[in-house]
């Protein structure tokens, strides 16, 4: 879809990634964008809103481990300014496997709870007008890095999730896809704790290989965004996007 003239919700739009991802959006002319992320940082908006002063940048605090129900009274609200919303992103993340409940909270529950908060303002049949969920999982989703067992779980929990929810789109007029990051130059890989401290250097280990930079990463972000293929799969690593050859599948198991 051409991006001038979307409005797009933006869960997480201030982290390293989210903010040049942003800022790649702006460049395409999104009409409205809408950040949600529990940071309050207004020097960063300023910064995302000089990329492009004719499209409409809004911020509003949101913590993804807030329950359903304060998440859909939110949405309300900006589907009730906005009147209509095309993609929700979800990117909040935490990379820290000594925090086993806050990571599954923030990087899968949290995740599938504003998924969930959406989809009235979505669904068909509600008579709503359908829309995309453009969910952020990782590389580690599709193959795990070991000494972060939990971190890399919660990224193929929220694989496993999206691809059901391009399923039902069918139902729902809802679609979705997943985009991957392999390794970028952020804070949450500058310094991280592996599960169990099984590998008291885990991140200087990761940072041996390749990375990519935010920019790359966003390029290829805004590309995916732009393609909104229910059920991609895409990897965004190094700078290029690939579609995940992964499994097979199938149309439904009932
Ligand atoms: P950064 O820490 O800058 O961004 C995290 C964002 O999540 C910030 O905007 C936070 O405010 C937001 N956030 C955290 N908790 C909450 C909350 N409770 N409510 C609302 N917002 C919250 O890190 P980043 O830019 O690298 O990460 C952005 C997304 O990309 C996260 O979902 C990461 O898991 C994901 N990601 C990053 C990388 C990477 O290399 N930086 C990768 C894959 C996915 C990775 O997984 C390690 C191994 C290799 C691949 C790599």
């Amino acid at each position: 879809m051409g991006l001038a003239n979307k409005t797009i919700i933006f869960v997480a739009g201030l982290g390293c990634i989210g903010k040049d991802t942003c800022k790649a959006l702006l460049k395409r002319n999104v009409k409205n964008l809408i950040i949600l992320d529990r940071l309050d940082k207004p020097e960063i908006i300023d910064e995302i809103k000089k990329v492009n002063p004719k499209s409409n940048v809004t911020y509003q605090s949101y913590d993804v481990m807030a329950p359903v129900s304060e998440s859909c009274k939110q949405l309300a609200k900006i589907f009730a300014k906005y009147k209509k919303v095309d993609v929700l992103v979800n990117g909040a993340g935490i990379l820290d496997d000594h925090q086993i409940e806050k990571t599954i909270a923030i990087n899968f529950t949290g995740l599938v709870n504003t998924t969930t908060a959406i989809m009235p303002f979505w669904d068909i049949r509600n008579g709503g007008p359908g829309g995309t969920v453009c969910n952020i999982g990782s590389v580690t989703g599709f193959n795990a890095i070991y000494q972060v067992p939990v971190y890399s779980a919660s990224k193929a929990a929220v694989v496993s999730f999206t691809q059901s929810i391009a399923k039902l789109s069918k139902i729902t007029g809802v679609k979705a896809y997943t985009v991957n990051p392999g390794i970028t130059a952020t804070s949450l890989v500058q310094s991280f704790n592996s599960w169990l401290d099984v590998e008291p250097c885990v991140a200087q280990k990761l940072l041996e290989h390749p990375t990519q930079t935010t920019e790359q990463c966003a390029e290829s972000f805004a590309k995916a965004i732009e393609r909104d293929e229910n059920g991609a799969l895409w990897k965004m690593d190094l700078g290029t996007l690939e579609p995940i050859k992964w499994t097979i599948h199938w149309d439904s198991h009932i």
